[in-house]
């Protein structure tokens, strides 16, 4: 059988059928555990369970026996949505929604985390809060205080807007409703708030929600149960990133995994017998400016093989400077870009050799963006397609660092940890695997450019 050229081999899949959220993210006994919103039966969504992988670096993953299933009869006997992991005083407990209606429930793992037991009085939330209007109620994020257990739940207030709604539990049982952490405006925010994570970071705290199909973040002072915002963004500016969750690592990290949705028909993901990706492990840390900014976890670095490195590389309009040491779909571009007044320096990637099929990882000098262009990725008529910009804002004379991750149908690039855009890109041919740095409209200097293979052993 011809491989799956479309296929991940260092962002996490499952070997078959549909993933969508990271769920229950928590580092456990030196391993790090990631649980997923996961079909068993299909590769389209329904028929929701937890699969579950484990791993010691974050990119070699171990497939574990699915982690929770719906109970017939039980409160989660429509689906086992999604929710988070805690340490319970060395007691692993996960918290997550059952359907339908959405209520809350826990379940307890083993000392190893290997198997999971629900609680018997499930659900430990059996209802919004009295007398609100809700647009939905799920998804808990649980944090532990000095008085105690908090919880976020993902919700919205009809005709209002998303919202985050707080509770408190002396022992992850018992949940007590206080008020919304934060509440927003529909017509900015969204209707309905997926996905809440809540932490601390730089001084700060962060909330994440997904809406809007995308994952905004809020960014402010944490006093009396309320988030104060005085920032505010978008954690990834492409169409795949959503559902984002995060967890604190032995390490003090604030580690960021989301669901890369994809970007082609339910036939074609029928027809391929698989669906969603993760995201590469993301660093938060927060800028000086209250901005979220993300950084590829370390441990990748092991990964590149036998690069190539060039300095002051001078690109005039309609240059190709093959990248010959990379040969298949899955590797890493680094170029330190002067910007310009005009013009767009960056690279093709997944080309075919007569550039029917070619992806654009570039940046937009006037604009100040930096762009994914898919628009010419696929000569299927199975895959949905788009320009995709994130602002970065860099003047002339200023570096602007660019690198762009390409695995399977998944192409991730940022710059200076703050702007990022994720994509993917499907091409048909199996020759469609071309990488060469360019410039379009005037002449593009790199500083540097690095390329090289990412091989997972
Ligand atoms: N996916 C889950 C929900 C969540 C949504 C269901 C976000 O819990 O709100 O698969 O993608």
């Amino acid at each position: 059988m011809r491989e799956d050229s479309h296929r991940t081999r260092y962002h996490f899949q499952p070997l078959k059928h549909w993933m969508n959220d990271p769920n229950g993210l928590i580092q456990w006994q030196g391993e790090y555990h990631l649980f997923y919103q996961h079909n068993p039966g299909g590769a389209l969504w329904g028929n929701m369970h937890w699969g579950h992988a484990v791993s010691k670096d974050l990119y070699h993953w171990e497939h574990l026996p699915l982690a929770l299933a719906p109970t017939p009869g039980g409160c989660d006997a429509m689906g086992v949505f999604s929710g988070c992991a805690v340490d319970n005083n060395g007691e692993p407990v996960l918290m997550y929604t059952g359907i339908a209606p959405e209520v809350q429930c826990i379940a307890n793992g083993d000392a190893a985390m290997r198997s999971f037991e629900k609680f018997a009085g499930n659900p430990v939330i059996a209802h919004p809060p009295e007398g609100m209007d809700v647009t939905g109620f799920r998804d808990p994020c649980v944090w532990r205080e000095e008085d105690g257990w908090r919880c976020v739940i993902g919700s919205g207030i009809a005709r209002e807007g998303g919202a985050a709604l707080l509770y408190r539990s002396p022992d992850l049982r018992e949940w007590e409703y206080l008020h919304p952490l934060l509440t927003g405006k529909e017509d900015k925010s969204g209707a309905m708030w997926e996905c809440p994570s809540f932490f601390p970071l730089g001084g700060k705290h962060v909330l994440l929600v997904s809406a809007l199909g995308t994952v905004l973040y809020f960014v402010g002072a944490y006093l009396d149960g309320r988030l104060a915002v005085e920032h505010a963004g978008r954690l990834d500016h492409g169409p795949a990133y959503y559902a984002a969750q995060t967890f604190q690592d032995a390490g003090g990290r604030r580690i960021a995994f989301a669901w890369l949705r994809e970007s082609r028909s339910d036939a074609a993901q029928e027809a391929a017998g698989w669906s969603g990706v993760q995201s590469l492990p993301r660093v938060l840390t927060l800028g000086s400016d209250g901005v979220v900014l993300a950084e590829p976890a370390r441990e990748l670095e092991p990964l590149r093989k036998n690069g190539e490195h060039r300095e002051g590389v001078l690109l005039k309009v309609g240059d190709e400077l093959a990248l010959d040491v990379v040969t298949g779909r899955q590797f890493e571009l680094h170029a330190r870009i002067e910007a310009r007044e005009r013009g767009r320096a960056g690279f093709v990637v997944c080309a075919s050799p007569e550039r029917a099929e070619r992806t654009l990882v570039y940046y937009d000098c006037a604009a100040k963006e930096l762009c994914i262009d898919t628009r010419g990725s696929s000569l299927s008529g199975e895959v949905a397609t788009g320009l995709y910009r994130a602002p970065l804002g860099m003047c002339p004379g200023e570096t602007v660092d660019l690198r762009v991750f390409v695995d399977g149908s998944v192409v991730e690039a940022f710059s200076g940890g703050r702007a990022w855009v994720t994509a993917r890109t499907y091409p048909e041919r199996e020759n469609s695997v071309g990488v060469w740095a360019y410039a379009e409209e005037a002449e593009g200097r790199m500083k540097t450019l690095d390329a090289w293979p990412l091989t997972v052993s």
